[in-house]
């Protein structure tokens, strides 16, 4: 039966953007009952690959179980977990990066995102790509549901699974990437650029414990044109503000953008703003009153994660000890 491995950073409270682009994706699979085990990961290494206050890291751990919690990533396959408590992610990684070289690592994107340049580069976000792949592996992961901007790095860790199985024993499945959604929410303030946790500018994103007031605001502040006459269109190139609402909210609808835009052609972008702010609040209403109920019970958050590292180590270790016997480490 096939396994699921996905995850997602602590690095801030996760948005509109994480929930339509991989969140809501994750729970439908697992809704699916398709999967044996479903291996949801708090990527924690993965956040410190840039500077983190240890305060808040520890909030954003335990926000992000509420949050995916509330989001319904809650049936006995799932297992939540938090990276950091399960060793055998960074043993493997070790393992795998003795077989990765600087060639391919250079042309994987990650890192040129999130630094200036090469020379700043700390050896753990340019290393990066190894650790995610690590992340699947362990589990013998048959399925990833990722964004498309993970494309690259998904093929990089099938390479590390090949090379592997090639030199010693076929211990990996060679995991394959679901992406059934490609959406990429942009930030409301700089609709150029993806909606993002550590954008600083936290009008940017709408995060899925905002008030309906702050969601209001934030909608009614979203960097829009004028367009022809004060109405809406969709112009993803021309009139990317805008464009970018009606995404969220046909995402939102489950509707298409250009049902949206027939739907709503008589209002001004004034108003239109204002309706699809209604359609983001109703959506996100049953998934902020979880949260404010778990919120309230840290103690059964921390018991779900505990046991879920726990699961995820006694899997881990099996793989880890595998391997570590094939390459002659045991
Ligand atoms: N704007 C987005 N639109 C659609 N999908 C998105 N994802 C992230 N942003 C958008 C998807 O969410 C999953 C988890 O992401 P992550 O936390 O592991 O890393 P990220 O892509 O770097 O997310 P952020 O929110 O932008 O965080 P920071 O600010 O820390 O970099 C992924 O599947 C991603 O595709």
């Amino acid at each position: 039966r096939p396994t699921l491995m996905t995850g997602i950073q602590p690095t801030g409270f996760p948005h509109i953007g994480n929930y339509l682009g991989a969140i809501q994706q994750s729970v439908k699979l697992q809704n699916s009952e398709s999967y044996d085990k479903i291996f949801f990961s708090i990527v924690d290494l993965h956040s410190i690959t840039v500077p983190q206050n240890p305060t808040i890291l520890r909030q954003n751990i335990i926000n992000l179980a509420c949050s995916l919690l509330a989001c319904g990533l809650d049936k006995p396959q799932t297992v939540l977990f938090q990276q950091s408590s399960v060793p055998h992610h960074t043993e493997l990684a070790w393992i795998l990066g003795c077989l990765a070289t600087l060639n391919k690592l250079d042309h994987l994107p990650q890192w040129k995102e999130k630094s200036p340049s090469k020379e700043d580069v700390s050896l753990g976000l340019y290393s990066y790509p190894v650790l995610q792949a690590a992340d699947v592996l362990i589990y013998r992961a048959t399925d990833v549901p990722v964004g498309d901007d993970q494309i690259k790095h998904m093929e990089f860790a099938r390479h590390l699974a090949r090379q592997f199985n090639k030199i010693y024993s076929p211990v990996f499945p060679i995991p394959k990437q679901i992406t059934s959604q490609h959406i990429r929410i942009k930030s409301l303030r700089d609709p150029i650029r993806k909606m993002s946790k550590s954008e600083k500018d936290s009008r940017g994103r709408i995060e899925l414990f905002d008030s309906p007031d702050e969601i209001r605001e934030k909608l009614r502040k979203a960097v829009t044109d004028l367009g022809t006459g004060g109405m809406i269109g969709y112009d993803s190139q021309g009139r990317p503000g805008i464009s970018n609402i009606i995404d969220i909210h046909a995402a939102v609808e489950g509707s298409t953008p250009d049902q949206i835009c027939s739907e709503c052609a008589h209002l001004t972008t004034v108003e239109y703003k204002e309706r699809a702010a209604e359609a983001i609040i109703e959506m996100l209403k049953p998934i902020r009153a979880r949260i404010v109920h778990l919120r309230n019970e840290p103690q059964h958050v921390v018991s779900v994660l505990s046991k879920g590292n726990e699961i995820a180590a006694q899997n881990a270790a099996k793989t880890c000890a595998e391997v570590k016997k094939l390459i002659g480490l045991s």
